[in-house]
């Protein structure tokens, strides 16, 4: 009787098995087609975050807002700092309201004054006039961006014309020191900042000397950003050449007409000179490593008085925005605090003028109102899922698919003058080349023959009433894979 119960036993474990390897046999084939695979590099966790940000606020405000500098000497005496109303809730109000996600303050700039009161120099706000010393602007800050739920990033210049000992080993305990201080004590950051100019002449403690530093070996970057890693997990670290966010090669605030977020970083360092080579990025870059554009709404990265009549127009602003935020890159938009304290009148009135156009051009999708066809969808992938407001969701082709269209046909036709379309960058960047043309009156016009798309490709011409539209992907690194797109009717401004 035992045994006849042992053997049932076992007969059933076999039966189980087998239905398990047969069923899971059975899904393989069924869903094969279904399966994507990425193009390596594909982005981190942290970098798609960062993506999505967009648009977000430098803010230029230390010793120099108080000398009319760019770049203090190090000589600079902390009674110099003194804002009469800073108002960092001032501050977050406004640029949240501008559709900004986040804000990096210049916590240390070349001259080396701090911000916050650091425990390992005397030369930061705590032996200033501000708030009798006992001031804080990086905690004033990080809570004002809790309040008004923005992401607070850090600026910390590596180059210090203060400090005695740099250029020297020592100083890279000191600059680290500093790093902790601040990824440790306000919370949440969501980017760091190395600028790329280093070394020069300076004070450096009262020597008054010229110092040079290996701009490659100096900082012992990999050891440096194991402390960030570290301490702040999520946040990105930019420098000219990453690790996570690259430099877009230029100040003006405009895109490469190419940016592939691939990169040979091996091939790149932080302060290199001919760094402008590298701005397109690469096509077979083996890193994922996205532009950030950098520029100011003022001529100067600092508040100058004799420049309040400078800042920049709407038409000035809505262009660079469009070449940042619409060239797969993201607009780090520069607002040079003044001596009181405050974003200047002026430019908090363009900041806004900016934000309404956009709040207005992005409003309403009348791609909805279209209907999508394309020669080859992949199953489970419909090119439904372009159109769902959703960037979660997406369209791709079959295996083995590097070309096809988008044809969006309107029964009635739309009055537009913007185009948006993104690839769906966690399976990687893929698209070499596409063609973007409007039928309008019954005619066919090709309006844009372009190359890379990256996480936004956006698209402006003359206002014109749309019967279809033919987007065409022309070459691919793999098949193309788009989450969104659409059409829209930006107000007239000029
Ligand atoms: C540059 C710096 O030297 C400027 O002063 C400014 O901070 C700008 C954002 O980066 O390299
Ligand atoms: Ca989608």
């Amino acid at each position: 009787k035992m045994d006849l119960k042992y053997f049932n036993f076992t007969k059933w474990i076999f039966y189980l098995f087998f239905l398990i390897l047969i069923s899971n046999l059975f899904k393989s084939c069924l869903f094969k087609n279904e399966i994507i695979t990425s193009i390596n590099p594909i982005p981190t966790k942290r970098q798609i975050n960062w993506q999505q940000m967009e648009y977000y606020a430098f803010i230029h405000f230390n010793m120099n807002t108080f000398t009319n500098k760019e770049w203090g000497y190090g000589d600079e005496s902390p009674a110099t700092f003194n804002p009469s109303e800073l108002d960092t809730d001032q501050w977050a109000r406004i640029i949240k309201e501008a559709g900004m996600k986040g804000i990096i303050l210049t916590a240390k700039h070349h001259d080396g004054f701090c911000l916050w009161p650091s425990t390992f120099t005397e030369h930061s706000v705590k032996n200033s006039p501000w708030r009798e010393g006992k001031g804080d602007l990086i905690n004033e800050l990080s809570l004002s961006c809790k309040k008004y739920d923005l992401k607070l990033g850090i600026y910390l210049s590596p180059w210090d014309r203060n400090h005695y000992a740099y250029g020297k080993s020592e100083y890279i305990n000191y600059f680290r020191g500093q790093l902790k201080e601040l990824l440790s004590n306000y919370g949440e950051i969501f980017e760091v900042w190395f600028d790329g100019a280093n070394g020069g002449d300076g004070y450096y403690g009262g020597a008054n000397e010229i110092r040079h530093v290996d701009k490659k070996t100096y900082y012992d970057w990999t050891n440096t950003y194991k402390i960030i890693r570290q301490l702040q997990p999520n946040a990105v670290i930019f420098s000219d050449a990453g690790p996570d966010i690259r430099w877009v090669g230029n100040e003006k605030g405009y895109a490469n007409e190419t940016t592939w977020s691939n990169l040979y970083r091996d091939s790149v360092y932080a302060g290199m000179p001919d760094f402008h080579r590298f701005s397109s990025g690469q096509e077979e870059g083996t890193h994922w490593i996205p532009t950030e554009t950098d520029v100011s709404i003022r001529p100067g990265w600092y508040y100058h008085p004799e420049q309040d009549n400078q800042v920049k127009s709407l038409e000035k602003l809505i262009d660079i925005y469009f070449n940042s935020v619409g060239l797969n890159s993201a607009l780090l938009l520069n607002i040079p605090v003044d001596f009181r304290g405050l974003i200047h009148e002026n430019d908090a009135l363009q900041l806004k003028k900016l934000s309404n156009f956009l709040k207005s051009t992005f409003s309403q999708n009348l791609a909805k109102k279209s209907s999508i066809n394309v020669d080859s969808s992949k199953k489970k992938y419909p090119i439904e899922n372009v159109n769902d407001d959703n960037e979660e969701t997406y369209w791709t082709t079959n295996d083995g698919i590097i070309k096809a269209t988008l044809k969006l046909s309107f029964e009635k036709p739309v009055l537009a003058n913007v185009f948006k379309i993104s690839e769906f960058i966690p399976l990687g960047q893929r698209i070499k080349s596409f063609r973007f043309e409007i039928k309008s009156n019954q005619k066919w016009e090709t309006i844009k023959e372009g190359s890379t798309i990256g996480n936004k490709r956006l698209i402006r011409f003359k206002t014109c009433k749309i019967d279809a539209i033919r987007f065409s992907i022309l070459d691919s690194k793999s098949s193309p894979i788009i989450s969104e797109l659409g059409l829209y009717k930006a107000p007239d401004y000029k």
